[in-house]
């Protein structure tokens, strides 16, 4: 082949490498989700991923994360370097391939320890294609190189810019803020939980975490440093740490079976709720699949096996179900898959069937072995299977009871509901509003034709540290099943939600703004997250907000929703002679004003409920409700504006 048709071919493998750069800057939520903060956090874990992934491989120990004071971050490993010689068929450097050319990261190193898959894996090219400026620096062969690009184009070919003992690549971007138009600012605790996290799920490696923006007491930048000698088992105290142990120790094992790595751990707490937790390839399968039904099964079986032999139920008069196995169970799989198959709404269930027997073997074999050399555990365990089998009859009594029509309030819908006039879900909101009195005001102020109004009495129920039925038998919380249209039980799943009636597409906390008012809103909250958690992932939770200051002068009235806003009003109006009410609760309000600054879709502001880290939202849940006081006091005392967990 002459030179010249060898460039040909080059620039032609060159403009449909530029093409694909360009296609994720033309559709960038097809390669990292959205361009929310979502999205701009994902640029992070996917250039943290490649690292893990050179980790993984025992090529590296370390990873250093930074965010720089420009908001701009570095992410920095100790592992072989991406190469850097000349890629024959790209005919540039294997390191201008590896950034700017979309799905080569790592294809060319076939023994590679490389698993990444759903969201994550899309490559390091793909994040440089939506920043502004990315560095990368390899050390590498003795030497440094470096390569700049814009946008994901390159600014000059690799070059040398000095010598070195060390190994390593260092990545340094900024993200474009012509895609991540909503903000391009990071959050420290996003990044430092999802760290934790990795480092938990990939045992042995070190991560820090520094954020050059700001300095703690001592005049250093904030910073973390995250290890885990034990993984799993480490994640599982960590996670459970502030709930009650029912047996002391931690359950775990990691294996290979069928080709497939497999990591367990769980424990049994004193508490009522299941908290499984699953991941593929270091991604949290929220909408779980095959390794969480292998993980269910091999449980059951196991303990059901044990169970039997052992006489200990002997006296039950029901059957025992699944679900009595995993009241109390904190436990979390792990499994990397070569080729995952992600399904589901969300793309986060696994769906590649080998999975199944390789975790059910896997917890078998380790369950197996537990109970035998641990019989005092194993009786405790089999005595709450009991107490949980019991607990189900009366919950499903109780239930029935949710679901039965009452004909004294047309159509079963409760009585305390005042509904609104639109029959489409669609176009029709609910406003959950704490006590009867600010209930009564946000009837008067509401636009009937789309707004209904449920007021729920005082403190509700915390369901975090009730058993079910007492759940299900709570008038305020019936009430909210009924008037939601939400039942339970589908053809397929007995428990599960059945969102096909649900009544209203928006559903509005409405509490006061006062310690006690976020403490109902956490209430509620922990109600959704641990009963009705589709919904939260659905995206229909909302949160108003209510201003916190009336602003008067003559006939001009403003509204404040924190203290800096006020003193600016204040300012606007001249200072003097200018009124200042505080707003301690909904019911100081009037119907007007509670329309116009907090119902009112054009003026108000509503913050959605979303769940970041299903774990780490778990983790806080139990923390904030649970029983333990002395972290949950931390934690509110360091979280001053407590509703801010924007879980
Ligand atoms: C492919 C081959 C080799 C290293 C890497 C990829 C690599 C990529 C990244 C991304 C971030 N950090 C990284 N570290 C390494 C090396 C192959 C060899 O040395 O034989």
């Amino acid at each position: 082949m002459s030179e010249e048709t060898k460039k040909g071919q080059y620039s032609a493998d060159s403009i449909q490498a530029l093409e694909g750069m360009e296609h994720v800057r033309m559709r960038p939520s097809m390669y990292i989700g959205d361009v929310g903060t979502r999205g701009l956090h994902h640029l992070v874990y996917e250039v943290v991923d490649n690292s893990i992934d050179e980790a993984m491989g025992g090529h590296c120990d370390t990873i250093h994360v930074t965010i720089n004071e420009d908001n701009s971050i570095t992410v920095e490993d100790n592992g072989r370097g991406i190469p850097v010689d000349l890629h024959k068929k790209e005919g540039v450097s294997a390191l201008e391939v590896v950034m700017t050319k979309i799905g080569a990261g790592g294809k060319f190193d076939k023994d590679s320890y490389k698993v990444s898959g759903g969201l994550h894996g899309v490559g390091v090219s793909c994040v440089n294609a939506l920043s502004n400026h990315l560095k990368a620096t390899v050390h590498r062969n003795g030497k440094v190189w470096e390569q700049e690009y814009e946008k994901g184009k390159s600014l000059y070919p690799v070059k040398s810019v000095g010598e070195t003992d060390k190994t390593g690549t260092i990545v340094t971007f900024v993200p474009d803020d012509t895609i991540f138009t909503q903000t391009t600012e990071y959050n420290y605790e996003t990044l430092s939980n999802r760290m934790r996290e990795l480092s938990y799920l990939n045992r042995g490696i070190t991560i820090t975490m520094t954020d050059k923006r700001n300095k703690d007491e001592k005049g250093e930048f904030i910073n973390e440093t995250f290890h885990s000698e034990e993984g799993l088992k480490e994640f599982i105290r960590f996670l459970d740490g502030t709930r009650d142990p029912l047996i002391q120790t931690v359950i775990a094992m990691e294996g290979e079976k069928n080709g497939i790595p497999v990591e367990v751990a769980m424990i049994y707490n004193t508490g009522f709720s299941e908290n499984l937790h699953s991941y593929v390839n270091n991604i949290n399968t929220h909408e779980g699949g095959t390794h969480l039904s292998g993980f269910r099964r091999g449980l059951t079986s196991t303990l059901k096996k044990y169970a039997d032999a052992s006489g200990l139920l002997d006296k039950l008069k029901f059957e025992i179900s699944g679900d009595d196995f995993r009241e109390g169970l904190t436990a979390i799989v792990s499994v990397k898959v070569a080729e995952p198959q992600f399904e589901g709404q969300t793309k986060t269930k696994l769906g590649n069937r080998e999975v199944t027997s390789a975790v059910s073997q896997a917890v078998s074999e380790m369950l197996t072995d537990y109970l035998e050399e641990h019989p005092d555990d194993a009786k405790q365990i089999v005595e709450k299977v009991k107490l949980a089998a019991q607990a189900r009859h009366a919950a499903a009594k109780a239930r029935e009871m949710v679901q039965r029509k009452n004909p004294m309030t047309g159509g079963g819908l409760p009585g305390k509901l005042s509904d609104c006039s639109d029959q489409d879900p669609e176009n029709c909101e609910l406003f959950l509003v704490e006590g009867d009195s600010a209930g009564g005001t946000a009837k008067m102020g509401r636009d009937r034709n789309f707004q209904a109004i449920l007021p729920l009495r005082g403190k509700i129920l915390n369901v975090e540290k009730a058993m079910q039925h007492k759940v299900f038998e709570n008038e305020e919380i019936r009430n909210m099943y009924t008037a939601l249209g939400v039942t339970i039980g589908t053809e397929e799943d007995s428990k599960a939600l059945n969102l096909d009636k649900l009544r209203y597409h928006k559903i509005v906390i409405m509490c006061d703004a006062d310690v006690d008012g976020s403490h109902i809103e956490t209430l509620i909250l922990t109600f959704f997250f641990r009963y009705m958690r589709e919904l939260i992932e659905s995206g229909h939770i909302f949160i108003a907000t209510p201003p916190l200051y009336l602003v008067k002068k003559g006939s001009k009235k403003r509204y404040a929703w924190n203290d800096q806003e006020r003193d600016e009003i204040v300012e606007s109006m001249g200072g003097s002679g200018v009124g200042i009410q505080r707003y301690k609760g909904l019911g100081e309000m009037n119907a007007e004003q509670l329309w116009d600054t907090t119902m009112n879709p054009e003026f108000r502001t509503l913050r959605q409920v979303t769940i970041e880290n299903a774990t780490e939202t778990d983790r806080i849940f139990s923390m904030l409700m649970g029983d333990e006081v002395p972290p949950r006091r931390e934690f509110i005392e360091k979280n001053a504006v407590y509703a801010n967990i924007d879980v």
